[in-house]
């Protein structure tokens, strides 16, 4: 990140691993994985000769307000998906669903002496997440995955989930910031992104179709993971099949479409996020195929007419607000996601707007796959 805080310094594993109950003797720890927003480290005990992996995460506060509320969220979200995953009888339950190490005084989380706020997790072993997915498997996988995990949530008992950033998905809300970012300019960036705001400019009307059809009652609110990047589920190393869905500080009340869409976003691009050089991005279609596929065989069950009927705009819509957001971020002088280099977050828009031109010249094919797989379904 552009601006360093306190939360965001060195941090000392070993004193923070103290403050949760591991058994054994810690031997290393180091960051892990590629996520724009927490603090990843994966931890390794000595439990009599045995190697243990845990993983450490610093929630980022400065995007997260409410932490207590996100983890009492994530508190109930783990154990109501445990519970249904051990009722169901599989072999390796404590896999098939992220597990919170409590801390030692008993929360869900611990805080360290400069504030920041830190939860454990068991290590979902011989298991990996992809940045860029290779075949329409694994796509139908973690599509099942993920519709999977909607389902698992339908019965989640008690109150109303709590908001961990309010209006995530209001993409009216997300053209409403990057008009202001335009407006104010204050890094003076706006020149050096003239044609991703003009591609932003015309396609405002975007922003408000899934929107109104809630406001219309046509599609319902759900329980949503709000993150479904392919990154954010396990694949097993040896059979490719989905282990575990994970990223869970978004888990909250939002349309499941949102959920269909990042996963068109995310995996059918035939590049990376952040590749600059345009030529390779592209909506990859059995890819896309494969993700309606497999995620209508978990999710095809309660999904009404409406939601079957967005898949394909689904997609569109939500590469369109990522890159916005991304596009806002630049603007705004990268205060929000991760960035690894200058430029970073305008990369990644300009990425993400070009897989929106590739969905646009697709999106009637796309639709009709999406018809006709339903249909098969
Ligand atoms: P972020 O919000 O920053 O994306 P994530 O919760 O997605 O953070 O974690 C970042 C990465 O750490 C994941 O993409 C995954 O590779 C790895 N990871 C997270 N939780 C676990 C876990 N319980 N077991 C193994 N790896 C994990
Ligand atoms: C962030 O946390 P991570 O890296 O899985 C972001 C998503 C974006 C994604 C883009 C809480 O996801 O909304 O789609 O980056 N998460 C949050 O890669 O803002
Ligand atoms: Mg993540």
């Amino acid at each position: 990140m552009s601006e360093p805080s306190a939360t965001r310094s060195s941090p000392d594993l070993v004193e923070i691993a103290q403050a949760f109950p591991l058994l054994g003797r810690f031997s290393r720890g180091a960051s892990h994985g590629s996520g724009h927003i927490n603090d990843t480290f994966a931890i390794t005990f000595d439990q009599a000769g045995t190697a243990v992996r845990y993983i450490l995460q610093r929630i980022n506060d400065r995007i997260f307000k409410d932490v207590p509320a996100l983890m009492d969220n994530i508190q109930r979200v783990t154990s109501h998906a445990a519970a249904k995953v051990a009722a169901s009888g599989g072999d390796d339950a404590a896999r098939r669903a992220l597990t919170l190490v409590p801390a030692r005084s008993g929360g869900p989380f611990h805080r360290d002496g400069h504030g920041g706020w830190w939860r454990c997790y068991l290590f979902v072993e011989k298991a990996r997440t992809h940045d860029l997915i290779e075949s329409p498997r694994q796509a139908a996988e973690a599509a099942r995955a993920f519709g999977e995990f909607q389902r698992l949530l339908l019965d989640l008992p008690g109150v109303r989930l709590r908001e961990t950033i309010p209006g995530f998905h209001d993409t009216r809300r997300r053209f409403e910031d990057f008009r202001r970012a335009i407006t104010n300019d204050r890094r003076r960036r706006a020149a050096e992104a003239r044609s991703e705001i003009a591609f932003a400019l015309t396609r405002e009307a975007l922003a408000g179709v899934l929107l109104d059809l809630h406001a219309r009652g046509e599609i319902p609110e759900r329980i949503t993971h709000n993150d479904t990047k392919l990154n954010n589920v396990m694949l097993d190393d040896a059979t490719h099949e989905a282990v575990c869905v994970i990223d869970l500080d978004t888990v909250m009340p939002g349309l499941a479409l949102y959920d269909f869409g990042d996963m068109v976003r995310s995996a059918t691009n035939a590049a990376a996020e952040d590749e600059r050089d345009l030529a390779k991005v592209a909506m990859r279609m059995p890819i896309y195929e494969a993700l309606v596929s497999g995620y209508l065989a978990a999710a095809g069950g309660f999904l009404n007419a409406a939601e079957r009927a967005h898949l394909a705009f689904a997609g569109k819509l939500v590469t369109f607000e990522i890159g916005l957001r991304f596009l806002t971020d630049f603007l705004e002088g990268d205060v929000y996601f991760k960035t690894h280099r200058p430029g970073h977050n305008l990369d990644r828009a300009r990425n993400q707007f070009a897989l929106v031109r590739s969905i646009e010249a697709q999106e009637s094919a796309m639709q009709a796959a999406a018809e006709r797989i339903a249909r098969a379904a």
